[in-house]
């Protein structure tokens, strides 16, 4: 294992046998995923071993107890090569019973870490041995599924490397985003307390402005890579260097409008998949989203921000190409920002990623109920979820029509679906931000039985009651890879 400094997210995992093949693949496109270390070299172990625990966490001059993965907020990176076995032992160091879920990947469920769904959460002082094939290149997250853990800091990238990778480029950046205000206003469980105490937010919800609200709660710290704005990362490169940057939103509740100054972006991916490339100045990225870009960066030191969408308050990197620059102002405002925004409708699927014709369509209404505290699937909570069923083989379209005040990125667990709304040939992607009042469709391939989870990445919503289910095929599978100390 290696110990990376600076920007890149300070410590890299390579995973199982096939250590060869990864360092062969990642050489091309410029060397691998989060660091400047080659991946090849020394020996390393088979499978790696991931500690969820109680850490204490430097943010950038504010130092926060909270819980992380191996005492790093993010987690550190798993990177692994497609088709690849990858085996991860959670070590479960937390008071609380923990999962890891792989968000994205097409997993098999009974490692997908869904508790009450595919697996019991692992008990404080037991560990879980997660193995499974990772099919498609891209960029994941893994994070808890457990109650608000995921606000905390238990959250690391996923980067799965093409060992055919088309893209050209020098050099990569993972870019992680987040929201935080554990340690600081008590943790997120009391936040959640707090929101379902209260009734101030209706007036918030119902007097809402074209678009809706995003979300609801103001975080203290905006953060990249685990840092604050005042004391950032800095990814360190050339002029003329040609970089692609990996964006992921592990927020709970935040999302951010992204952009790097002075630069325009050309987006290639989305959720891990490849998209007709589209070059815009900025994007939104709901939580549980993910963003591939492509730039050539110019001569200087430039602010890499991701402003809290309808919230006021960012979080801020620097990507350095001119040691003389002076830095950008942790309060540096990005004209970008205001620029040409990325539409989903821009961002075709390649042909081979098309799925079928949907045989048949399901709707599933987002609701709120007037507490203002209860967020709904069909009118259902996770109690008595709403539980879409399905034919193995068969394609559906599910129309995720918003009838509720605010976003909903909302995630399907297993699968990577097509969307295809007014005719679109959409992106591929595994969680997709839906507006109020707005209506779009998502195409679902059915080809991974289980019993998946279907729900809305915002943690405080899924935890007021907005988790469904999407099921088909054999009934599914307890895992036993517990074991007792
Ligand atoms: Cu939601």
């Amino acid at each position: 294992m290696e110990r990376l400094s600076g920007a890149r997210v300070s410590r890299r995992l390579l995973i199982s046998g096939a250590f060869a093949a990864l360092g062969a693949a990642v050489a091309p496109g410029g060397n691998a995923a989060l660091g400047a270390t080659s991946p090849r070299g020394a020996a390393r172990p088979r499978g790696m071993v991931l500690r969820a625990g109680p850490a204490t966490i430097d943010l950038g001059g504010r130092t926060v107890a909270t819980w992380a993965y191996d005492d790093l907020v993010p987690g550190p990176s798993i990177v692994a090569t497609a088709g690849e076995r990858v085996a991860v032992r959670l070590v479960n160091a937390l008071p609380d019973p923990t999962t890891v879920h792989w968000h994205g990947i097409r997993i098999d469920p009974a490692m997908d870490g869904a508790p009450g769904y595919t697996q019991a959460a692992t008990r404080p002082g037991e560990t879980f041995d997660y193995v499974f094939t990772v099919p498609d290149p891209g960029t994941y997250f893994y994070h808890s599924h457990v109650g608000m853990q995921l606000d905390r800091g238990l959250y690391g990238p996923l980067i799965i490397a093409d060992p055919r990778e088309p893209l050209g480029y020098d050099d990569e950046f993972t870019v992680v985003l987040d929201d935080w205000l554990d340690g600081i206003d008590g943790t997120p469980d009391d936040a959640l307390r707090k929101l379902n105490a209260s009734t101030d937010h209706d007036d918030t919800l119902r007097s809402t402005v074209m678009g809706g609200v995003s979300a609801e709660l103001r975080h203290p710290h905006y953060l990249i890579n685990g840092r604050v704005p005042e004391a950032p990362v800095t990814f360190d490169s050339r002029p003329g260097r040609r970089i692609r940057f990996r964006v992921i939103n592990a927020s709970a509740d935040t999302p951010f409008r992204f952009a790097l100054g002075d630069h325009r972006m050309t987006v290639t991916h989305t959720d891990g998949f490849p998209c007709r490339p589209v070059t815009v100045d900025t994007f939104i990225i709901g939580m549980g989203e993910r963003y591939d870009f492509l730039v050539t960066l110019g001569s200087g030191a430039f602010p890499l921000v991701a402003s809290a969408e309808g919230k006021g308050g960012q979080a801020m990197a620097i990507v350095r190409t001119s040691p003389g620059a002076a830095a950008p102002s942790p309060k540096a405002k990005v004209t970008q920002l205001d620029g040409k925004m990325l539409q989903y409708r821009e961002l075709n699927a390649r042909h081979h990623d098309h799925l079928p014709r949907p045989s048949r369509t399901l709707t599933v209404a987002l609701g709120m109920r007037p507490s203002g505290n209860e967020w709904t699937l069909n009118g259902k909570l996770a109690n008595d979820p709403m539980r879409l069923r399905v034919d193995r083989g068969e394609t559906v379209r599910i129309v995720l029509h918003n009838q509720s005040p605010m976003w909903h990125p909302m995630h399907l667990h297993g699968h990577t679906f097509q969307l295809r709304s007014n005719g679109m040939r959409g992106p591929r992607k595994d969680t997709v931000n839906i507006k109020p009042r707005e209506r779009l469709n998502i195409d679902v391939h059915a080809d991974n039985p289980g019993e998946w989870m279907f729900h809305c990445h915002n943690l405080y919503h899924q935890e007021q009651g907005m988790m469904g289910t999407f099921g088909y095929g054999r009934p599914p599978r307890r895992a036993s890879h517990t074991m007792h100390h």
